[in-house]
């Protein structure tokens, strides 16, 4: 294991000898950190010199890198090698992006014209709709578009959508529905129009006990809202699926389905057929533009030497802080209320990757892996939870996000908010001393409370603005480093056992919920608990 390496044991005393400097002592000492310590990449700027690290550190984390085998395993993905072992299949997200004239032929298939041929189908039904040429059942013209997914079917695209609100198009809304809970779909259903709304369902398997539930009353919505007329539902239901037969068992046309397949994880296949919704909002040139974004991030990993590979680099940095710091979680803080749904996609994509205990052999590991990823959109969490990040007891290692330009100029409160990203950063790595503290004249009483330890490290990335093409770079970045941090690891990054038990269970209890005559056999708390249910609804 990766432990037992002298490699990892190398870092061991790498991270001594880095917690012991200071960053106010690392600036002193060299003038140039800031330029040394970044990577630039088609225009997104990365600066890492408010890192515990030093060339040294550098060097033992791409030692590290090699002694996994890092290089050798982005080839093995890339080229389509079945590294989803436990599910015996290819990990083909960044086939996704491959331009038109790449080839890319895996299990005897030609990627790039299939991933070609379901964008093409994606462009013209966006076309159809964007124009107007798509009616409803009515001939009335979509304006809303419900997208009903959950996880990767739903995060994704939200996030993205969200995010290029600035391009997208004037007269189509989207929104989107994922809990069971039935409050999210009626709160999507209030004040639209049935005549006027497509649902897309979005669901890799069509097996997905939320997504099936929240379609079929959708369904139910719109017939009562049409008059019943059966045959509307082929002008107001569209699937986004790797399941044909599901499809048509629901009762969706499979003219009317973007496919996908099944090397494309469900946390991964934004920019596959699950980008409908995002597609329809800001047009097919966008949705390229994007892919653009993450075929140049792809391009960057597979060909940058580690220790100027940006998604190498923070994944490393990140299992040096986790493992080697014992620092368990990562705060991802966007200044741009666009990206608010970035820090929970991030969420999904890296816990679900690499919350594993045992390595892709079947061994339980024996060190720490994946952190706790977290985050809210500056400057809203200086005025929460920046208190702990700046005096909590356990440091919190941050990615800060910005950009030159605003998304919407109209407003332009940029230079604060830039202001306060660059200080909040600032303060995390300088802190303030005693002593400077008391040089302002405070009581002594409160100079304890008012020193800020500094010494606290952050990723700085700038880009000019947020474009499609920018957030095809960023999500791909955060691909890169989350696969990073699985090799190094040693877990596979793109199973997910550990979403299936709470599934079976559920399936399980709601029969129990429902009638008072099945037997219960859970622990006394379960069986309490739905006891309870039951007395409420007199079951
Ligand atoms: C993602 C996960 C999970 C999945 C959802 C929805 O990697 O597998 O979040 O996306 O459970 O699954 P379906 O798309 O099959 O409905």
């Amino acid at each position: 294991m990766i432990d037992s390496t002298a490699e990892w044991t190398a870092l061991r005393a790498e991270a001594d000898d880095q917690l012991n400097k200071t960053l106010r002592q690392r600036f002193a000492d060299n003038p140039g950190r800031a330029r040394d310590l970044s990577i630039e990449v088609d225009g997104l700027h990365a600066d890492l010199s408010k890192h515990l690290i030093e060339a040294s550190t550098v060097d033992a984390l791409v030692a590290l890198a090699n002694a996994a085998g890092l290089s050798e395993k982005i080839d093995a993905m890339y080229s389509g090698e079945h590294i989803n072992s436990t599910e015996d299949r290819a990990v083909l997200h960044t086939a996704l992006r491959l331009p038109i004239d790449a080839t890319l032929v895996v299990d005897g298939q030609d990627t790039v014209a299939d991933v070609h041929a379901v964008l093409e189908h994606m462009a013209s039904f966006a076309n159809d709709v964007r124009s107007g040429a798509w009616t409803g059942h009515t001939g009335q013209r979509i304006t809303t578009v419900v997208n009903i997914g959950i996880g990767g079917s739903d995060l994704g695209p939200f996030m993205a959508y969200r995010a290029l609100e600035a391009f997208r198009h004037e007269s189509i809304e989207c929104r989107y529905v994922s809990n069971v809970d039935g409050t999210h779909l009626h709160q999507a259903l209030t004040g639209i129009d049935p005549a006027t709304t497509l649902f897309i369902v979005a669901s890799k398997t069509f097996t997905t006990l939320e997504t099936l539930s929240n379609a079929k009353s959708a369904r139910a919505w719109l017939l009562d809202g049409l008059g019943g007329d059966e045959s509307a539902i082929a002008k107001h239901f569209v699937a986004l699926s790797t399941n044909a037969e599901g499809v048509a068992a629901f009762g969706i046309d499979t003219a009317n389905m973007f496919e996908f397949w099944d090397w494309v994880g469900g946390r991964y296949s934004m920019d596959a057929a699950i980008g409908l919704s995002l597609m329809l909002a800001v047009g097919p040139d966008n949705f390229m533009d994007m892919l653009s974004g993450f075929h140049a991030m792809d391009t960057h990993f597979r060909t940058a030497p580690i220790e100027q590979n940006l998604p190498a680099m923070l994944g490393l940095i990140g299992v040096f802080y986790r493992n080697f710091f014992d620092w368990p979680t990562h705060a991802v803080l966007p200044y741009c209320q666009l990206l608010d749904r970035f820090p929970a996609y991030l969420q999904q994509l890296d816990m679900e990757s690499n919350g594993k205990q045992t390595t892709i052999d079947g061994e339980a590991v024996s060190y720490d892996t994946g952190a706790v990823v977290w985050g809210e959109p500056g400057t809203n969490g200086q005025h929460a939870f920046y208190q702990l990040i700046h005096q909590g007891t356990t440091p919190v290692p941050c990615d800060f996000i910005g950009f030159y330009e605003p998304d919407f100029p109209a407003v332009d409160h940029h230079d604060a908010l830039i202001a306060n990203l660059f200080a909040q950063a600032e303060a995390l790595a300088m802190g303030k001393t005693a002593d400077e503290v008391r040089a302002e004249g405070v009581d002594e009483s409160l100079v304890s409370h008012k020193t800020f330890p500094g010494n606290r490290p952050s990723t700085m990335l700038m880009a000019p603005r947020l474009t499609p093409f920018v957030l095809g770079q960023l999500v791909s970045l955060y691909e890169h480093r989350t696969f990073t941090q699985g090799v190094i690891w040693g877990v596979n990054s793109f199973d997910q056992w550990g979403v299936e038990l709470g599934k079976i269970l559920a399936k399980a209890i709601i029969p129990e919920l429902e009638s008072s005559s099945t037997e219960l056999t859970h622990d006394s708390s379960t069986n309490a608990l739905i006891e309870r249910y039951r007395a409420h609804h007199n079951r």
